[in-house]
């Protein structure tokens, strides 16, 4: 079978200028996968997205910095990850997926390698199962090291999720803000149970991204700036931002990577949200040490 490719080949070059130093906090590497083979679970077999490719775009969009988000089709071999963020002259910094057994020395390796927190997978698309159990075994063992979690799930379990959430002793940082939908409004029930959640919770983050896997209307997003912006206003001191180049699964309607840096001005309006956004909230995350 060919393998996929989900993200443009230039992206345009954004009207939006970050401010010095921003960070898109949600990317991915696809391999090499001559170097660094895809999981046997995959559920996607990519193109080869390397770090080349991904500190090009940073420098063509504005940006400064990369947070790599270890994807699932690498499983629990952190390498391409770790290779990437080693070729990134300190501009990279990653989250990993690790198994409950890894032991103390290689969790020292990984906070070497760059590694700041560990990813948790709920979407049954992606991952074959999602043990609660075993994920806080791992919570539990990052939390000393100073990292946190970053979780990604649906809006149509986010109840059900609550005692695991609340049971997860770090800073939690949810992708996507837990997928709600767009076509219910800014003030939808979905939105609205997850802004309950941030209410409630001072330790719940959450990253304002994919407008292309959000919104129903389609570019330019009009639905998901209405949802976005007031969650970027009540929580300005806990949301990230990333362009989740190269877009797993989304061949079928692949953004352009120029067109997401400009929903930024239109999500965080003025100059001090956005280099909260940008600046000051993943570094205290990511470049903390
Ligand atoms: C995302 C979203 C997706 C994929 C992954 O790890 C992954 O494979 O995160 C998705 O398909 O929704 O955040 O990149």
């Amino acid at each position: 079978m060919s393998r996929i490719i989900s993200w443009v080949e230039e992206a345009s070059k954004p009207s939006y200028i970050p401010p010095a130093g921003a960070i898109d906090a949600h990317c991915h590497v696809f391999g090499p996968e001559a170097e660094f083979p895809f999981s046997p679970k995959t559920k996607y077999h990519p193109a080869d997205a390397g770090p080349e490719m991904l500190f090009a775009l940073r420098d063509r969009l504005g940006f400064d910095r990369n947070v790599i988000v270890q994807a699932s089709c690498h499983g629990t071999d952190n390498s391409a990850t770790l290779n990437a963020i080693a070729k990134s002259n300190g501009k990279a910094r990653g989250v990993a997926v690790v198994d409950p057994v890894i032991n103390d020395e290689e969790l020292k390796l990984l906070h070497e390698g760059g590694i700041r927190g560990v990813r948790f997978n709920f979407l049954k698309r992606l991952v074959d199962d999602a043990p609660k159990d075993k994920f806080l075994e791992i919570a539990k063992r990052i939390a000393p090291l100073g990292w946190h979690v970053v979780i990604y799930f649906e809006a149509d379990i986010l109840e059900e999720l609550l005692p695991f959430l609340e049971a997860i002793p770090t800073i939690v940082v949810v992708d996507h803000m837990g997928r709600p939908s767009m076509t219910q409004g800014r003030d939808g029930a979905e939105i609205s149970a997850f802004k309950r959640l941030l209410d409630e919770h001072p330790n719940i983050w959450t990253k304002v991204t994919c407008p292309d896997r959000l919104s129903a209307q389609g570019y330019p997003w009009d639905d998901f700036v209405e949802v976005v912006r007031p969650v970027v206003e009540r929580y300005p001191d806990r949301v990230l931002w990333g362009t989740d180049w190269p877009h797993p699964n989304m061949q079928d309607n692949i953004p352009d990577d120029g067109h997401l840096v400009d929903v930024i001005p239109r999500i965080a309006v003025t100059a001090e949200l956005q280099r909260k956004l940008l600046v000051d909230n993943p570094e205290r995350l990511y470049w903390a040490d």
